[in-house]
């Protein structure tokens, strides 16, 4: 019996490929030098889209491939998938929730210690024998008892809010409505009040066009100058010019950040400045965390192809 045909967007560990290339016929769309006309060669024998949660499934890419019957993503996040386009044929999406989460909580707060504490400057420090030459590392700031706020309290924000309750932080969280998982931690209703009255603000928000930019000019600058953004999201939940603009201007104190429009490609002016801690979108990137999530990619396309219920279903 031939192999089921997917179409496989970007690249996996060995492990996934070698697990999908025994089951299915991988057909590696990110190699293609020519992408529409490897398209139109291989799309009407495609049944499959394997896919990377940043990467997604476009309208043309799902309108181009008429037998398609599934879209599995490499990620929780599925914002770069066209849900309309799919829903219109009845394709149906899944995704990598879960298995992630705790290792995205991990790289926030690590990112909020790591800045706030200066430990990438006190390193050079150290290396380029300043500490010998120079002396004492200039002062940086705590983070005990300092107030953090989370804008989104789904899975990932809650387990950023118990790792911070760790520290001695005071947790509030903003979300549509007050979660009755979270007790002990202050509800506030908005994004602009939840900065205006927090230190740090976690940006934990499922991205979708109703999120777009929902952090913008008016609340980065009411997070303020002492203030510090980390955001372990999507790019997309945040104005990204009013965010150069406030950090360049001394508006906003400092940013965290492990997502970018058009990343890999970055705004240059992030380069020049050292009031950030910029990260290449690896929040989920442990050989624990990626082996689940390779493994619930190809779980899903099995099941579907089996007739069996879909693991992890978004559509
Ligand atoms: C991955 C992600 O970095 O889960 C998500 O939504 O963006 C990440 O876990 C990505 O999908 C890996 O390619």
């Amino acid at each position: 019996m031939s192999k089921v045909e997917i179409l496989q967007v970007g690249p996996y560990p060995i492990w996934d490929d070698e697990r999908l290339n025994a089951r299915f016929t991988m057909h590696r769309y990110f190699e293609a030098e020519d992408k529409q006309a490897f398209l139109k060669e291989h799309a009407q024998k495609i049944r499959g889209i394997a896919t990377r949660g940043e990467l997604g499934a476009s309208r043309a890419m799902i309108e181009a491939l008429p037998a398609l019957e599934i879209i599995s993503v490499y990620g929780v996040g599925y914002d770069a998938v066209d849900l309309d386009a799919a829903r219109a044929r009845n394709i149906r999406v899944t995704n990598t929730p879960d298995v992630l989460t705790k290792d995205v909580a991990d790289l926030g707060v690590a990112m909020m210690m790591c800045l706030s504490r200066g430990m990438i400057g006190a390193e050079a420090w150290v290396k380029s024998g300043n500490w010998a030459s120079k002396g004492l590392y200039p002062l940086k700031h705590r983070v005990h008892g300092k107030r953090a706020g989370i804008l989104g309290l789904g899975r990932i924000g809650y387990e950023v809010g118990r790792r911070l309750s760790g520290f001695d932080m005071d947790i509030l969280y903003s979300d549509v409505a007050a979660k009755d998982y979270a007790p002990d931690w202050t509800f506030v209703e908005g994004a602009e009040k939840l900065a205006e009255s927090c230190d740090f603000l976690f940006v934990t928000l499922a991205a979708s066009a109703a999120t777009r930019h929902i952090v913008g000019k008016q609340v980065i600058e009411a997070l303020g100058p002492e203030g510090m953004l980390i955001n372990i999201s999507r790019a997309s939940n945040i104005d990204e010019d009013a965010l150069l603009d406030a950090l360049e201007s001394g508006k906003l104190g400092s940013a965290a950040l492990d997502v970018f429009e058009g990343e890999p490609n970055l705004n240059p002016r992030f380069l020049a400045l050292d009031n950030v801690l910029l990260q290449p979108h690896h929040a989920s990137g442990t050989y624990e965390t990626r082996k689940a999530m390779g493994k619930l990619v190809f779980d899903n396309l099995d099941a579907h192809f089996s007739g069996k219920p879909l693991p992890t279903p978004v559509l």
